[in-house]
């Protein structure tokens, strides 16, 4: 009964929707392109270490011009930027790494950020090796293809626990490197929470 509820309204807001379009002057295909790519400059939190040694949210979709950045509570946590080949080890010199960020209770007074630049899929883990926090499942995604079934979050875990090892953070912390990461204070401690 819901189902069917459901159904009817949508199709009386597709009416709706479609006579709307019919009215409407068609866009020319520059507007839709340019609607596609510009900047929606929103800014996506993800806490750090909530519920456990994992991301919260830990699959994003953002768009070129959005922000990520990252809010850590305890204990002693990292960002640091992998692929989706090689789980919990750095991309190379060019990874982007937040340091590590020891905190005893509440929220880190800084934030990590980085900035998107197209929507290739970008892969981060935790490279804390006490405790193993990538090879247990913290990493992240912003961007994962959804149409493939093999390049997911889930399969980059099972990966990361299947081949086990030790983590290796970036030599470098990223600041101002790549998608121009930056260290800042936490201009809003209530995001994310
Ligand atoms: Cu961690």
């Amino acid at each position: 009964m819901f189902a069917s509820k459901t159904v009817t309204i949508f199709a009386a807001a597709l009416a709706t929707l479609y006579s709307t379009v019919s009215a409407a002057p068609t866009p020319t295909k520059n507007d839709i392109t340019a609607r596609q790519v510009a900047p929606s400059g929103a800014t996506h939190s993800v806490v750090v270490g909530r519920g456990g040694l994992r991301f919260d949210p830990e699959n994003i979709v953002a768009y070129p011009g959005d922000v990520v950045e990252f809010h850590y509570l305890p204990r002693n946590h990292s960002v640091a930027q992998s692929n989706f080949a090689n789980p919990c080890q750095p991309i190379g010199p060019t990874a982007f790494f937040s340091g590590f960020v020891p905190i005893a209770e509440g929220q880190a007074p800084d934030v990590f950020q980085i900035t998107i630049e197209d929507r290739n899929p970008i892969w981060f883990y935790c490279s804390q090796t006490t405790g193993n926090h990538c090879q247990s499942g913290m990493s992240g995604v912003i961007n994962q293809n959804f149409d493939s079934n093999e390049f997911t979050l889930a399969r980059y875990k099972a990966n990361a626990a299947e081949i086990g090892g030790v983590s290796t953070s970036p030599e470098v912390v990223g600041y101002g490197g790549n998608l121009n990461a930056r260290v800042v204070p936490n201009p809003n401690p209530l995001s994310g929470f």
